[in-house]
């Protein structure tokens, strides 16, 4: 999406077209067809009320010799995440390790109904294969019809495979901090040099403080990653419990067989769902989180 902006644009009277990847202290860095950029917004923006996104896909009027500039347009957005604060995402790999941290499903299965919400293709990314077997965390996510992909970031393993799915995409990299992130990009940029730590939250809650994010480009140009420190959930709201299935694609052929037509799947007694999941059709641990979702988004209501 991204690209066929970028290489259809020359610069014509100082204007070109690019996407910004990186903000800092009211400057953004603005990578072009003809090298990054570095703009700052117009002022009309502020009194609109308008913050430059990274991520966005902007016009800027370059002054060439000094290699600086305005951004006078952004063009309107796909679709923008609160944290980190970053727009235009096509793809959210979600981050997990098979040990150490310790996989909290729940709280991976949250991530994805959000990613399917805003539309974002999760693709579910299982690292740290080098310490333990990981066949049935991965078998839960390949039976439910998710791009599963086992990874080791010390031993190099399928990372490739990994990389290949990044081509063409704006790719966010979430997951709680000790995962391996940061690693695995590392493996994936060339001189990303992301800094890694050992599992620890003493140092998280230190090292954090000052968040931005920044678009890192793959080597071939083709795609870019956003690496998110610490990063866990993004904002889903709305959501009625009637539709939350709707969220939890692996359900849907049996929800739409399911014979009681307001059924919401949960415990009723020769519901389609639940039936899958007593045959072993369905994952059990992706319905137990569907019921924890479920029962949250009631929990809420009552506020
Ligand atoms: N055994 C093993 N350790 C890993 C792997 N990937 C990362 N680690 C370690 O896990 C810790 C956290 O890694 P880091 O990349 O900082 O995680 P982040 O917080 O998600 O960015 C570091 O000590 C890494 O060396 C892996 O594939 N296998
Ligand atoms: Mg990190
Ligand atoms: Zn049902």
């Amino acid at each position: 999406m991204p690209k066929s902006i970028l290489e259809s644009q020359k610069s014509e009277n100082g204007i070109i077209n690019g996407r910004i990847i990186k903000g800092i202290g009211g400057f953004y860095y603005i990578d072009t067809a003809d090298g990054v950029f570095e703009c700052r917004a117009r002022g009309r923006f502020r009194k609109e009320g308008i913050i430059p996104l990274v991520g966005d896909l902007v016009a800027c009027r370059i002054d060439m010799p000094s290699k600086t500039g305005l951004i006078t347009e952004i063009y309107p957005r796909n679709n923008e995440l609160i944290r980190p604060s970053v727009s235009n995402i096509t793809q959210i790999a979600i981050v997990f390790s098979a040990v150490n941290p310790k996989p909290n499903l729940r709280v991976i299965d949250k991530l994805i109904t959000s990613a399917v919400y805003a539309d974002i293709k999760p693709i579910i990314c299982i690292n740290k294969s080098d310490l333990t077997d990981t066949s049935e965390l991965s078998d839960i996510y390949d039976r439910s019809g998710f791009d599963t992909i086992i990874v080791s970031a010390k031993d190099n393993i399928n990372i490739d495979i990994l990389k290949s799915k990044l081509r063409g995409e704006t790719t966010v990299f979430a997951g709680i901090s000790g995962v391996g992130k940061s690693s695995i990009l590392n493996r994936i940029i060339k001189g990303a040099n992301l800094e890694t730590g050992e599992v620890s939250s003493k140092v998280e809650r230190g090292r954090h403080t000052t968040r931005h994010s920044e678009l890192m480009q793959i080597d071939d140009g083709s795609g870019y990653i956003i690496d998110t420190p610490g990063f866990s959930s993004f904002a889903v709201s709305d959501i009625d419990e009637s539709e939350l299935y709707t969220l939890f694609p692996d359900f849907t052929p049996y929800a739409d067989d399911c014979k009681f037509p307001d059924c919401r799947h949960t415990v009723e007694k020769g519901c389609a769902v639940i039936e899958a999941v007593n045959c072993g059709k369905l994952s059990k641990s992706r319905h137990d989180s569907y019921l924890e979702e479920y029962n949250e988004i009631l929990e809420n209501k009552k506020y």
